[in-house]
């Protein structure tokens, strides 16, 4: 989130672009609610499905599935002929206005109501309403992410706030809602296979860094790795099957095929192609869960050996910081201590380092060097002293532990602190550059000083940009920077080269030593962050919002039809990307799949969430209480629809898939879909094909309910940049069963 939850009760105009806050985001949909009975906010939401938060919505507009980019064009086409856009904040702030401009004549109504399956009044109607009505924040969450353009539409929607000049104000910004509990957290420690912690990607340059803050030799971290691996992104959650089955070319380095798998945290079953996720379970010759609970993938495998289930501890049972989806910090205390055999997560990380003969470099960096350290609140200070990039500097144990416990001296609406917190925001919000600094509760204003949570935008790529023969200034205009600051415009990120000519004060001979050759993200001793902040100076510099980027597959969003499209008239106009021989170690397949599926699969396949249960299923499924509610499986068909396939509410129904995997489910019938779009959700597992696999779970420990998985028959498909699988528009078909 650009903002945060309280911050929507000041917008004037919310648009929600496949987020669904009543059922996912329940408490935090209250600030939804808010905005509008106290603030006369209109809430707009736009989703192929009426949802909970489209029965509260004063615009609901029912869109097909994966076509988001053209709508967004379809209102910048308006906004711009109508010139209804922020002229100076797109001068003084942004770059590539043109090449947006050029696309956006693409989409007059017509086309977008024929792309996106509205009418043209709404188009019109929504456009005007929502470049009318300021500040405007926009909202989304996994409508948007969960396709093979997730990251062109999650690079649209940020466009049209810069174009209205909603971007760093207050009631603006772009709110994207985070998942599980402390899933933002998760992210800025580098869980994921592209980066090491704090975003510093996987160049020599960043291994070197954690390497010096983890107080091990760079030589020796290189020596663990495979030299043609060590700097390439791994494999992803959604595709690591990939790498045991091999069906396509896998691109591993000496280790080749994936033998083993240890999963932390995770359901295994809630990613896409479950029929591939279970044969891949069955080939491995080591699979280690580490979960409270002994959970659904543990019944996908028919291995009789190797399997190893280690009880881990839940989150009451543990302690220390997590990250909220506004990128707040809170201190999690501990509520009872581990029940029974069970661990904490770090402990049974701890005794692996130890087997696998690392312990010692493992845990180096924490307390006294030699072993003796205080856990949790040590491994946030390695955290606050190792990830400068997103400004955890700030957090210190003792900052977090006083904020939750203080709870009652924070405003809920703006987050600022009372009396003796007045000089901080609730959870120190990121960047929270330095133990002085206030936190930042939203990002990108210029209206405040550094010091008080302002701030440009981020330099990040270079000074110039050149577009069409022309070089463009990347920095952000004269007059454009928050206030108290000793430049007038746009500056680039904070080097020792340049600290000198930007904040006007000289370093000391031993200042200038300590800093030599670092950044602003690589000087562990702080001089230049604090530097630039006592000059009113954002270390990471003050640049514009880029809209085109030369580098990228796209260099502009672009509407690209889905793989599998109900469209197949559309796909030569749109096409989706060309395959992808090696992304995250693995072949990808995108134009090679694109055809027409329409006529042996003529129904949308939507999936989602609902409010008593949660992800993969397990937590859910394990209480009575929840399963009474919602005590199977099922999905949603439009009545019309049920009728002309002779099926009636409470039948069963197989749902085909194009890859030639089915699943069987039980059909309750609801007009919140359109005729030709079948909703399911994801939360089931423990029926493979219409076969129980109740016999496969540890004795005693089936869940309350158990059925199909929905991702048996979630359509092949993968973001081009970050592989998240589509599971939220492929095509079906049903029979009765
Ligand atoms: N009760 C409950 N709450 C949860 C969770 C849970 O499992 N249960 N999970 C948590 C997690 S991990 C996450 S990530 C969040 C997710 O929160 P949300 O993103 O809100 O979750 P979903 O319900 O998957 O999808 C949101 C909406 O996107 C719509 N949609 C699908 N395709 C498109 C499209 O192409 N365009 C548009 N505009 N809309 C589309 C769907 O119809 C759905 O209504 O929820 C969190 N909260
Ligand atoms: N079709 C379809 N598929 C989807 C989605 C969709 O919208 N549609 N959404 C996707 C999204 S956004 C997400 S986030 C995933 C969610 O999918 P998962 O991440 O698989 O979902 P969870 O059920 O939350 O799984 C978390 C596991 O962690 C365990 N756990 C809880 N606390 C702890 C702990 O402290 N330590 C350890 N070691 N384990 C713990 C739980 O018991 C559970 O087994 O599903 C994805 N899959
Ligand atoms: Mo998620």
């Amino acid at each position: 989130m650009t903002n945060h939850l309280g911050d929507i009760q000041h917008s004037k105009a919310i648009i929600i672009f496949g987020a669904n806050p009543a059922v996912n985001h329940p408490v935090g949909f209250q600030h939804f609610l808010k905005a509008k009975e106290r603030n006369g906010a209109k809430l707009i939401v736009i989703d192929p499905r009426f949802t909970r938060t489209a029965a509260k919505a004063d615009m609901f507009i029912q869109i097909r599935g994966g076509t988001d980019i053209a709508f967004i064009y379809g209102m910048l086409n308006l906004i711009f002929k109508n010139k209804w856009e922020d002229q100076s904040f797109i001068a003084d702030r942004t770059f590539g206005i043109e090449a947006i401009k050029e696309e956006a004549k693409k989409y007059p109504p017509s086309v977008v109501a024929d792309i996106c399956g509205v009418t043209e009044k709404q188009l019109m109607e929504v456009t005007k309403l929502y470049a009318h009505t300021r500040p405007g924040t926009l909202v989304w969450a996994m409508g948007l992410t969960q396709h093979s353009i997730g990251t062109g539409n999650t690079r649209i929607a940020p466009i049209l706030q810069l174009v209205l000049g909603n971007m760093g104000r207050s009631g603006g910004g772009t709110n994207i809602l985070r998942g599980h509990d402390n899933v933002q957290g998760a992210t800025d420690l580098g869980c994921l296979s592209d980066s090491l912690p704090g975003y510093y990607g996987l160049s020599e340059g960043a291994f070197k860094h954690w390497a010096k803050v983890w107080q091990v030799d760079y030589e020796w971290l290189k020596s663990q790795f495979d030299p043609a691996t060590m700097n390439k992104a791994g494999f992803t959650l959604s595709r690591w099957w990939q790498g045991v089955l091999q069906e396509e070319e896998i691109h591993n380095g000496k280790s080749g095929k994936i033998r083993g798998l240890f999963c932390l945290g995770n359901g295994l079953i809630s990613t896409a192609q479950t029929n591939k996720v279970a044969q891949a379970l069955n080939e491995l010759e080591l699979f280690v869960v580490v979960d409270p609970f002994p959970h659904d993938a543990i019944a996908y495998t028919q291995k009789s050996d190797g399997v190893y289930l280690l009880p881990a501890a839940s989150q009451m049972e543990t302690s220390g910081s997590v990250t909220a989806t506004n990128r707040s910090g809170q201190w999690r205390f501990q509520v009872v201590k581990p029940l029974y055999e069970s661990k904490p997560d770090e402990e049974i990380l701890f005794e692996l380092a130890k087997r696998l003969g690392f312990y010692e470099e493992f845990t180096r960096a924490l307390g006294d060097g030699k072993g003796n350290f205080v856990w949790p609140d040590d491994a946030t200070r390695e955290i606050n002293y190792g990830m400068k990039t997103i400004g955890l500097s700030g957090w210190t144990p003792e900052r977090l532990k006083e904020h939750t416990l203080n709870w009652h001296l924070f405003d809920s609406v703006t987050l600022k602190g009372r009396g003796p917190l007045q000089d901080s925001f609730y959870g120190l919000p990121w960047p929270c550059w330095n133990e002085k600094h206030p936190g930042t509760p939203n990002l990108y204003n210029i209206s405040i000083p550094v010091m008080q949570g302002g701030m440009g935008f981020r330099n990040n790529f270079g000074l110039e940009q050149e577009l069409d023969g022309k070089k463009y200034n990347m920095l952000a205009s004269q007059g454009s920077v928050p206030p108290k600051s000793s430049q007038k415009g746009g500056y680039p990120e904070i080097t020792a080269d340049n600290i000198e000519e930007l904040t006007g004060k000289k370093l000391t001979a031993k200042e200038k030593e300590i800093v030599k050759g670092k950044n602003w993200k690589t000087d562990l001793s702080m001089t230049l962050v604090n530097k630039a902040l006592e000059a009113g100076l954002c270390p990471y510099g003050n640049a514009r919002a880029r809209m085109y980027v030369s580098t990228w597959v796209d260099k502009i969003p672009l509407h690209r039809e889905p793989i599998h499209t109900p469209r197949p008239d559309l796909i030569a106009k749109y096409p989706t990307y060309p395959d992808q021989p090696n992304q995250f170690r693995v072949a990808t397949k995108f134009a090679s799949l694109q055809k027409d599926w329409t006529k042996e699969f003529p129904l949308q396949l939507n999936t989602a969430r609902i409010v008593t249960h949660s992800g993969q299923g397990i937590e859910a499924r394990v209480s009575l209480a929840l399963t009474e509610i919602n005590p199977e499986m099922y999905c949603q068909i439009h009545p019309n629809t049920a009728g002309n396939y002779g099926v009636n509410e409470g039948d069963f129904v197989w749902i085909h898939s194009p890859e030639g995997f089915k699943a069987k489910v039980k059909v309750r019938l609801s007009y919140s879909v359109k005729e030709n779009v079948v909703f399911a959700p994801f939360h089931w597992a423990g029926v493979m094909q219409g076969e129980s696999l109740e016999a496969y779970y540890p004795q005693g420990y089936v869940p309350y309910s158990i059925g199909e998985s929905i991702n048996g028959v979630t359509n092949y498909g993968y973001d081009i940049v970050t592989q998240i699988p589509e599971t939220k528009c492929g095509l079906c078909r049903i029979q009765k069963a």
